[in-house]
């Protein structure tokens, strides 16, 4: 095939890319943006190599002391450009209703018209890199396909490790296979001769999303989930609205197996807000007293799940590697994330060693101490002193790592099974220091979609804004709701309903709160692998062995039905996060009254119906 020319500039297609829609789209955007060459990428090592090393050349990348850190990097970014700008992203439905109360909208022309400028010449001085990438196993019946044109090489590298990237994608593509066009642009162009800098980036930004063309446009940040395209916007934004349209769920959860020591796996789906431990509660290493139990990964933070003919659900992981958050992490909190980051790695506003390592807050658990010197994620100098008086962190709180799924000890082996993995149960968990009980398990359907509906979480560091609030997150999905939430709602319950009615057994829905605190404000509950002991409560209730308690908030474990073998911890404790504080509940639902008066457009009968039953029993 002759590869077109726009205005002089080669588009250069290989000729194994056969997709007339995507050669016209790049070309089409080309026009728009102005590249000095376009780099279509084929996904191989060398290509990662390359890249890499022109990063290094550039000062964007360090390369860490490869016998501390083998193939690894680090780069630190702008400090205005360190976490997901939710004020900045947009649903451009063509009608507002359909984006819904909690997204912000403009229509699709007041939009395009505003990024047209913006865009006109924005990769001037640069090349603006193909990235073809399958979210999913390749060619599996649950996954789908996305080409990101970006002019960074960041993340062109970081798509790599982060999805199924590369020449591949084009065989499943073929001719006329369906993609979502996914544009970023750092926004800042380069004159003839003008210098770089290591972190481009605009102060102007735009996170954009076409939910009925599925089309993505990120313009002026390089950071995590506003760059890496294929994770926040397209698996979770546009694909939950392909998932309204055609009936499956695209959601906020990791993926885990659990196998007992007699061999019977489960698998479960968990939901928790950003920053909130879905990595380390997917990596989970049971303690000592659950000889013979394993927890094993699928994903860590995206699941995409579709209904199947016998009325299960079957879910996959639609990324192929973890971007999560360094600080706290170390061999207590996660060994086998630990254990994942010792080689072939990009680290992204951690601090540097002086051996050429890395640092973050919480690695001194390990350590035995804070080192004495450090250069901070800004480039300054860190000392345990100059800590003491500043308070400066070494590490920025939202820092990352990115990392391949196959560098994880504890991967399932049927992580990358297109047919993907039987979902058993389903977990909703906020940060909630008061209020919410450490687990319960909803009597039905209905009451698990209200408990989600209704979830609340103290905001973190994976969002620029303020930090430690309770805001209501819906499912934890309540920056990455594609379209109306209350209509995402009805498409929860209209999904149970369909399950039902074909006589299969509906996943078990559960929530926790991990985080509850005492008067001193410290944490009660430890987490981290005693976590295994409410996941076997919970087994152990799909296996009929555990009765539970009735609640006015659903099933709860008697403090006897949880195996306490090794860990210290008091039925007093215990009834410190798992009470429920009549009054406290009282305000609660207040709030989700608030919560569903703002909700109201949609907003399914049955979750009024279920708040009524609630106050009932509040009050009797
Ligand atoms: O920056 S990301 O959106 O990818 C991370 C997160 O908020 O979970
Ligand atoms: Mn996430």
């Amino acid at each position: 095939m002759n590869a077109p020319t726009m205005q002089g500039l080669n588009l250069n297609a290989p000729s194994h890319v056969k997709n007339a829609r995507l050669i016209a789209w790049v070309a089409d955007m080309a026009a728009l943006c102005k590249p000095d060459s376009i780099y279509w990428c084929d996904g191989s090592q060398q290509e990662y190599d390359r890249l890499c090393q022109q990063l290094v050349d550039a000062g964007t990348f360090k390369k860490l002391n490869p016998a501390k850190r083998p193939g690894s990097f680090l780069a630190c970014s702008d400090p205005t450009d360190v976490a997901r700008v939710e004020d900045r992203t947009y649903i451009c439905s063509a009608a507002k209703e359909d984006a819904g109360p909690t997204n912000n909208w403009m229509a699709p022309a007041e939009m395009r018209a505003t990024l047209q400028p913006l865009f006109d010449g924005c990769m001037k001085g640069r090349t603006m890199y193909v990235v073809p990438f399958s979210m999913g196993p390749l060619g599996s019946p649950i996954a789908h396909i996305g080409i990101e044109l970006s002019d960074s090489p960041y993340v062109a590298v970081n798509m790599k490790i982060m999805t199924r990237m590369g020449k591949a994608v084009y065989d499943v593509l073929g001719v006329d296979g369906d993609f979502v066009p996914c544009v970023h642009t750092v926004g800042a162009p380069l004159a003839a001769g003008q210098q770089d800098v290591k972190w481009p980036c605009n102060k102007t930004k735009y996170i954009v999303h076409y939910p009925e063309t599925r089309e993505i446009w990120s313009y002026g940040s390089g950071y995590g989930g506003n760059a890496l395209l294929g994770k926040k916007c397209f698996a979770l934004r546009i694909a939950s609205t392909m998932g309204r349209d055609q009936g499956w769920l695209a959601e906020h959860m990791l993926i885990l197996g659990v196998t007992n020591p007699e061999g019977q796996k489960y698998h479960v789906a968990a939901a928790f807000p950003s920053a909130c431990g879905k990595t380390n509660f997917s990596m989970l290493v049971p303690p000592d007293a659950f000889d013979g139990w394993k927890v094993t990964t699928i994903g860590d933070d995206i699941a995409w799940i579709k209904p199947q003919a016998d009325g299960s659900l079957r879910a996959i992981n639609p990324e192929a590697g973890y971007f999560g958050v360094a600080p706290g992490t170390n061999t207590l909190t996660n060994p086998n994330c630990m254990a994942s980051l010792d080689k072939d790695v990009i680290f992204t506003n951690v601090a540097l060693t002086d051996d050429g390592d890395v640092w973050w807050e919480g690695m001194e658990k390990d350590t035995g101490g804070l080192p004495a010197h450090l250069i901070d994620w800004q480039g300054n100098d860190w000392t345990p002193e100059i800590a003491k008086q500043t308070g400066a962190k070494a590490a920025h709180p939202n820092a990352r790592f990115t990392v391949a799924a196959t560098n994880n000890p504890a991967l399932d082996a049927a992580w990358d099974d297109p047919k993907g993995v039987k979902i058993d149960a389903f977990i909703f968990g906020g940060r909630r220091s008061t209020t919410v009980p450490l687990v319960t398990e909803a009597r039905n359907w209905t009451e698990g979609v209200y408990m989600a509906a209704t979830m609340g979480s103290e905001t973190t560091a994976a969002a620029a804004g303020q930090q430690g609030v309770v805001r209501r997150d819906p499912f934890a999905m309540l920056p990455f709701m594609g379209y109306n939430m209350s209509d995402y709602f009805q498409h929860w319950l209209t999904l149970g309903e369909k399950l039902a009615a074909s006589g299969a057994t509906l996943p078990r829905i559960y929530t926790t709160n991990w985080f509850r605190k005492d008067e001193a404000g410290k944490f009660v509950w430890p987490g981290y692998g005693e976590n295994m002991r409410v996941l076997k409560w919970m087994i152990d209730r799909l296996e009929g062995k555990a009765t539970g308690e009735q609640t006015m908030f659903g099933v709860a474990p008697a403090y006897a039905e949880i195996n306490w073998t090794g860990l210290d911890f008091s039925a007093a404790q215990f009834n410190t996060v798992t009470s429920i504080d009549k009054a406290a509940w009282a305000e609660e639902l207040k709030l989700h009254t608030t919560h569903f008066e703002q909700l109201a457009y949609h907003l399914p009968q049955a979750l009024l119906d279920t708040k009524a039953a609630i106050e009932k029993r509040l009050a009797a």
